[in-house]
């Protein structure tokens, strides 16, 4: 719609100009084209997608997968908004897409909580709403037709089934295992689930759990997160990163305290995990074994999502609640499968 409209303006901009010298053509070429790009306009499925931000390659490659699934040619007019990491930015641009009377409307949503009344504006306009990667708390699950995402509850108990198995392979005592989380932007599903999985494996393991601290999801402030932890405890020996983004800025901090960061607890060195396996320095990290385990939290929802709004188009009820199957990663040797729920998951050499 965006670039049509542009297309128009230009027309008539230059048939105004013209207007002296013999612009009936010219106006009239405008009219032809406003008329027959009013009807492709009217063909395309118009889509508005309140993303919440830009803090990670995760969130950058989340939006490249939804421009690639919602182009012109494929029939649609995607308005994509950036919420800049604050619920505010995205509740406006839901209401700006009720005014455009936009045919579905796709919420990648901050934080779980306080969605209610802008989805019930947009269920009164009679517009669906589909969540996309995080969750929403909703009063009323009929606020939105849909979810896709992540389980990401189970990819922390993943990683802390990764934790115990390896460790174990080391002898090394749960109550020797001083962790410390430095979480995503708290209130997010990614955050709640991830952090969950680990507190609970603290508290069942017996693991000395001695901190949980927003890092943001950014790597900047997973540095300072990081550089703050270091002065408040000096028997760090497992960095529990809620985000690659956030575990290189961790591990750059660790480096420049003179840590050594690694898998061998029991010489010293500090053990990294993380979550998402899209940064290509974190991929790297843990091919030097820098990064011990990536929880894979797939980011390429744009095809997914497409295929739910294809489905309501076909006047189908498509699952409330749409999971993403993931994998784990670990150069280290030793841990071949995590058992989470009697769900065998196999530990991938390859990233
Ligand atoms: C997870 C997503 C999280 C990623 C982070 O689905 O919401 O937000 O793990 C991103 O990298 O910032």
């Amino acid at each position: 719609m965006k670039s049509f409209l542009k297309k128009i303006s230009v027309l008539l901009l230059t048939a105004t100009l013209l207007g002296g010298c013999g612009s009936g053509n010219f106006a009239g070429a405008a009219e032809d084209f406003i008329e027959e790009n009013e009807e492709q306009a009217d063909d395309l499925i118009t889509v508005g997608f309140s993303q919440l931000g830009a803090e990670s390659d995760w969130r950058s490659a989340n939006t490249d997968s939804m421009m690639s699934a919602f182009t012109e040619d494929a029939g649609y007019n995607l308005i994509y908004k950036n919420g800049q990491q604050k619920q505010a930015n995205q509740i406006t641009a839901i209401r700006t897409f009720i005014q455009q009377e936009v045919d579905y409307i796709v919420l990648a949503p901050a934080t779980e909580s306080g969605w209610d009344t802008v989805l019930s504006e947009a269920r009164e306009a009679e517009i669906p709403v589909i969540l996309v990667d995080r969750r929403v708390n909703a009063s009323d699950k009929n606020l939105f037709s849909c979810w896709v995402g992540s389980d990401f509850e189970l990819e922390g108990r993943k990683v802390a089934a990764w934790i115990k198995a390896f460790t174990g392979t080391k002898d090394i005592a749960p109550e020797d295992l001083h962790i410390v989380n430095i979480q995503g932007n708290l209130g997010s599903s990614a955050q709640i689930g991830r952090t969950r999985g680990l507190a609970n494996a603290a508290r069942e393991n017996g693991w000395d759990l001695m901190a949980e601290v927003s890092g943001d999801f950014t790597e900047t402030k997973g540095r300072e997160t990081m550089g703050a932890l270091l002065k408040r405890f000096d028997n760090i020996n497992v960095v529990y990163c809620e985000n690659d983004n956030m575990a290189i800025g961790a591990i750059d901090a660790l480096e420049s305290a003179g840590k050594r960061v690694g898998s061998d607890i029991d010489k010293g060195e500090v053990m990294v995990v993380s979550f998402d396996g899209v940064n290509q320095k974190a991929l790297e990290y843990a091919g030097e074994g820098k990064i011990s385990c990536i929880a894979e939290c797939n980011p390429l929802h744009g095809p997914r999502v497409r295929a739910l709004i294809e489905a309501l188009e076909n006047g189908e009820s498509p699952r409330k609640f749409n999971y993403v199957d993931e994998k784990i990663f670990s150069r280290e040797e030793g841990v071949d499968e995590v058992v989470v729920d009697g769900e065998v998951y196999k530990v991938e050499r390859q990233f």
